[in-house]
C-alpha cells in the first residue's frame, strides 16, 4: 500500500517537473553569448535566496530589484542576504574585477547555485535585467517550481551610450509617468534618459532665479496641439517640475544605473522662455507661449548681453540637479530672421567678423566655454555644425547619418538618432485606420531594427566617434501617458538590440520570436504597446 502511494506521489511530482516553467534565455536585447550546458536545471523554489556580500550601496539595491523582479514575475518571494546558508538554493550577486568592460557581466546556472557577476554594479544590473526577462510569468496563486536551464551567459554592450528621449514641452508628463518610462529604459539595458524640458510650447522645470519662466511658460492655451488647429481645445494646460523632483528623477535613474541628461533647448525653440521674459527677444515681445506645431521666428537674441547672463544662470540651476556629464543646450531649428533684423545683433556680428545669420556659432562656443568650465560637455542636435564650433562638443545628429558623420570627421562625438530610423512619435504601422493620430511617415519596428549606427564601411577613425544612438519621443501628438507607452513599445525593444547587440547576431524573424515573451512582460506591468508584430490580436 505504502509502495503504491509512494508511487503515485512521485508519478505526480514527475508530472509537476515535467510541466514545471521553465526560464528562456532567448531575451531582448539578445545577449553576445549563451551557451547552455547538460547539467540539471537550478530549481527556482520558494525558499530559495538571493546573497549579495557586498555592502556597496548599488550592488544592495541590485539585490532588492532582484527579489521584486522575481516576485513580480513568479511570485516567490527570496529574501536577500549576505552570506548563503549551507544547502540553500541561491542566486549570487558578485562583483568581479577579472570581468572585462564597465558594463559587461556573466551569468552562470548551475544545478546548485546561480551567479550573476559583474566588473561593475552596472554589468551586475544588466544580467539581472538578462535573467528577470528569462523568467516564465506565472500567476501568484500557480505556485509552479520555476527551472532555470544550466547555462553560461557572457554579455556587453556594443554601445556606450544608450539613451530614450522624452518631450515633456509639448505634452507635459506626470513624476509617476517618467518613472514608468525610465523602468522601460532600465529593461532594454539602456543607460541615458534624455530629458527634453524646455521648447516654444511650454518651460517644465523651475528655476529659482526665473520664477516667471515656469508662471508663465509652463502654461499655454490647448491640451492637444496638432497640425489641424481644430484639435486645439483652448483648454488652460500645463505643468512643470519642481527642483526637487527633478532630483528625484535623478536619483531614480541613478538606482538603475541610468544618467540623466537634461536638454535646455536654445537659442531657437524658446517661445515660452519669451513669453516670460520678453526682454530677450529681439523684437521685445510681447510673446504667447507657443500652442501649435511648428518652428517659430522668434529666438533669444544673441545681440543681447543680457541674454548670455540669463542662459548661464539657469545652467548653474541645471548643472546643480543633474550631476551628467553632458549638459544638451539644444541647437536646433534656429530662424536667424530676427537677427539679421536686429541692430544689436548686427553690430555683434560685425564685431565677431560673422555674419548675422551665423550668431549660432558664436553663442553655442561662448555657452560652451561656460558649461566646460563648470567640468561638464555640451551635446547639440546636428545644426550646431553648421558654424565653426569645437570639437570638444557633442553632435546629435538627427537630420539622417549623414552629419553625424561629417561631425566624427571633423573630431566630434557623435549621438545617432537619425529622422528615419529612430523617430518615435511617427506612425509604426502600415494599417493607418488602426493607428492613433501621429506623424505620417512610417516607422516600422523592423525599420528601427534594421539601424547601424556605425556601419562596418565607415572609416574607422569616424567609427570611434560614434558613441551609440538613441530614440526620440517628441510629444506634439502625444499627449497622454499610454499613448506615450505605445508610440515607444515594440519599437524601442527594436532599438535596444541595435544598441546592445552585435550586428552579425542581429536577426529580425528571431527578433519577432523573441519579441512574443516580451508582449507578456508588457502585459504584466500593464503596458499599452503597437500591436502590428501580433496581428492577430488585433
Ligand atoms: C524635429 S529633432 C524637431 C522637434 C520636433 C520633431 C517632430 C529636432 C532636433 N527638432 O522639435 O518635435 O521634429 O518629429
Amino acid at each position: 500500500m505504502y509502495k503504491k502511494i509512494l508511487l503515485i506521489v512521485s508519478f505526480c511530482m514527475f508530472l509537476l517537473q515535467a510541466g514545471a516553467a521553465e526560464a528562456d534565455y532567448n531575451v531582448i536585447p539578445q545577449p553576445q553569448q549563451v551557451t547552455l550546458t547538460k547539467d540539471k536545471p537550478f530549481n527556482l523554489s520558494p525558499n530559495a535566496q538571493i546573497i549579495c556580500p557586498s555592502t556597496d550601496e548599488l550592488m544592495l539595491k541590485n539585490a532588492q530589484f532582484l527579489s521584486d523582479y522575481i516576485k513580480e514575475t513568479t511570485g516567490l518571494l527570496l529574501t536577500i542576504n549576505k552570506n548563503p546558508k549551507p544547502k540553500v538554493p541561491s542566486i549570487f550577486l558578485v562583483i568581479d574585477p577579472k570581468i572585462q568592460g564597465d558594463e559587461a557581466y556573466k551569468i552562470n546556472v548551475t544545478p546548485q547555485k546561480v551567479v550573476i557577476s559583474g566588473r561593475t554594479s552596472a554589468g551586475v544590473f544588466y544580467g539581472i535585467q538578462t535573467l528577470r526577462k528569462s523568467l516564465p510569468i506565472l500567476r501568484p496563486t500557480e505556485h509552479e517550481p520555476v527551472l532555470l536551464p544550466s547555462v553560461s551567459i557572457a554579455d556587453a554592450p556594443r554601445f556606450p551610450y544608450r539613451g530614450m528621449m522624452l518631450d515633456c514641452s509639448r505634452h507635459f508628463f506626470p513624476i509617476s509617468f517618467v518613472k514608468r518610462f525610465i523602468d522601460l529604459i532600465a529593461l532594454y539595458n539602456m543607460n541615458v534618459f534624455h530629458w527634453h524640458l524646455t521648447d516654444d510650447q511650454g518651460w517644465r522645470i523651475e528655476i529659482k532665479k526665473y520664477p516667471k519662466l515656469t508662471e508663465i511658460g509652463s502654461k499655454r492655451s490647448g491640451t492637444i496641439m496638432g497640425h489641424n488647429s481644430d484639435v486645439d481645445d483652448g483648454q488652460p494646460y500645463g505643468g512643470f517640475y519642481t527642483q526637487q523632483e527633478a532630483k528625484d528623477i535623478v536619483e531614480y535613474a541613478r538606482q538603475r544605473h541610468i544618467t540623466v541628461i537634461p536638454e535646455i533647448d536654445m537659442p531657437g525653440h524658446m517661445k515660452a522662455a519669451l513669453a516670460a521674459y520678453p526682454e530677450l527677444g529681439c523684437t521685445g515681445g510681447p510673446y504667447e507661449v507657443g500652442h501649435a506645431w511648428g518652428v517659430y521666428k522668434d529666438v533669444l537674441c544673441l545681440g543681447n548681453e543680457q541674454v548670455y547672463k540669463f542662459v548661464q544662470d539657469i545652467i548653474d540651476e541645471i548643472a546643480a540637479i543633474f550631476p551628467s556629464k553632458y549638459i544638451h543646450i539644444g541647437g536646433d531649428e534656429t530662424p536667424t530672421v530676427r537677427w539679421k533684423e536686429c541692430p544689436k545683433c548686427q553690430k555683434l556680428a560685425a564685431e565677431q567678423h560673422l555674419s548675422a545669420n551665423k550668431l549660432q556659432a558664436y553663442f553655442t562656443n561662448r555657452i560652451e566655454k561656460y558649461i566646460n568650465s563648470k567640468q561638464r560637455e555640451i551635446i547639440g542636435w546636428d545644426e550646431i555644425l553648421d558654424g565653426e564650433i569645437n570639437p570638444s562638443a557633442t553632435i546629435m545628429s538627427w537630420r539622417g547619418i549623414e552629419p553625424g558623420e561629417r561631425g566624427a570627421r571633423l573630431g566630434h562625438d557623435v549621438i545617432m538618432t537619425p529622422t528615419s530610423h529612430c523617430y518615435f512619435d511617427y506612425k509604426q504601422n502600415e494599417n493607418e485606420d488602426t493607428e492613433p493620430e501621429g506623424q505620417h511617415q512610417l516607422i516600422t519596428v523592423e525599420k528601427v531594427y534594421s539601424l547601424d549606427p556605425a556601419p562596418a564601411n565607415m572609416p574607422a577613425e569616424n567609427r570611434k566617434h560614434i558613441l551609440g544612438t538613441q530614440g526620440n519621443l517628441w510629444s506634439e501628438y502625444i499627449a497622454y501617458p499610454n499613448r506615450a507607452e505605445y508610440a515607444v513599445l515594440p519599437r524601442m525593444a527594436a532599438l535596444s538590440e541595435v544598441q546592445w547587440t552585435q550586428p552579425e547576431k542581429k536577426d529580425f524573424s528571431n527578433f519577432k520570436v523573441r519579441a512574443d515573451h516580451m508582449a507578456k512582460i508588457y502585459d504584466l506591468y500593464k503596458y499599452v504597446y503597437a500591436l502590428q508584430l501580433w496581428p492577430d490580436r488585433f
